[in-house]
């Protein structure tokens, strides 16, 4: 008798668990989204979080919000449209300052219900540095090295991305010839049938006249294989000012977007325009 009480409180315990599996993953369908990298205290500009998808499809973040470690302050509520392509990184500068510089806070990402998808928390700051996570998705995270914001924290895509696409961002990079290769008298006759260039590169939005921070420019990969614009230049229309040159190891996925921010305004407020140069 008493072994059967227990058979079936075993089993009811069971279904009970069951059902509330079932329940608990009906609320949550929200993608995989995660908090990559964040800069809390900024040598200048705005603070900056970076956030990874890593699913082998596009999430849309229309409506989604980022928080510090209350939801109730303070926040930046992410713009209907913006989308983080399958396995990419998206840079989202945020709208006012709130992570805290010399005491413990945190960064949390909310999808369009509340729902918190991805939580940082750190103890302190440094000025300019920021927390990072390496591997790229992964839990181990701390402040180390230089901020990598649009890139890759390990300096190579993580292993979700399949080793075909791998494959083509390194032949990409082996493709571009080194500037002390390049005979300035002969480039017309030399070129090769497929410009070794990425194509398909976009200036998808810029801010001229930032109310604060930096002002910056969002590039975005319309072609198929990863650009490396290592070196490419930003300018404006006049010449006055030097060009921002691109930093090494700066390169966009396929359909993928990203933020630069200039480290001097280069951008006249009363009209200019922006361009995209190769390093040639
Ligand atoms: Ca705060
Ligand atoms: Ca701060
Ligand atoms: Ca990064």
């Amino acid at each position: 008798m008493n072994f059967r009480f227990t058979l079936w409180s075993s089993a009811l315990l069971l279904f009970m668990l069951l059902l509330d599996v079932t329940i608990i993953s009906g609320k949550r369908s929200t993608a995989t989204m995660h908090i990559n990298e964040f800069m809390p205290n900024p040598e200048s500009g705005n603070e900056w979080v970076e956030l990874y998808n890593p699913n082998p499809f596009d999430v849309d973040l229309s409506g989604w919000t980022l928080h510090d470690n209350t939801t109730e302050g303070n926040h930046t509520a992410i713009d209907a449209g913006v989308i983080v392509p399958a396995h990419s990184l998206l840079v989202i500068s945020l709208t006012s300052a709130m992570l805290n510089n010399s005491s413990a806070d945190a960064v949390q990402l909310l999808d369009l219900d509340g729902y918190v998808v991805s939580y940082r928390g750190y103890d302190r700051t440094t000025k300019g540095a920021s927390y990072a996570c390496i591997p790229d998705g992964s839990d181990d995270c701390g402040f180390e090295g230089l901020p990598t914001a649009g890139m890759w924290n390990q300096a190579q895509a993580p292993t979700t991305i399949s080793p075909e696409e791998t494959v083509t961002a390194i032949a990409t990079a082996t493709l571009i010839p080194s500037p002390t290769e390049t005979t300035p008298t002969n480039t017309a006759t030399v070129l090769p049938t497929s410009t070794p260039y990425p194509q398909g590169l976009i200036i998808n939005e810029f801010m001229p006249a930032p109310e604060q921070g930096s002002e910056w420019v969002e590039l975005y990969n319309s072609a198929s294989t990863s650009a490396i614009i290592s070196g490419w230049l930003i300018d404006d229309g006049s010449g006055g000012q030097s060009p921002y040159v691109l930093p090494e190891g700066s390169y966009i996925e396929p359909g993928g977007f990203l933020v630069v921010e200039l480290s001097s305004n280069i951008l006249n407020n009363s009209g200019d325009v922006v361009q995209l140069l190769r390093p040639d």
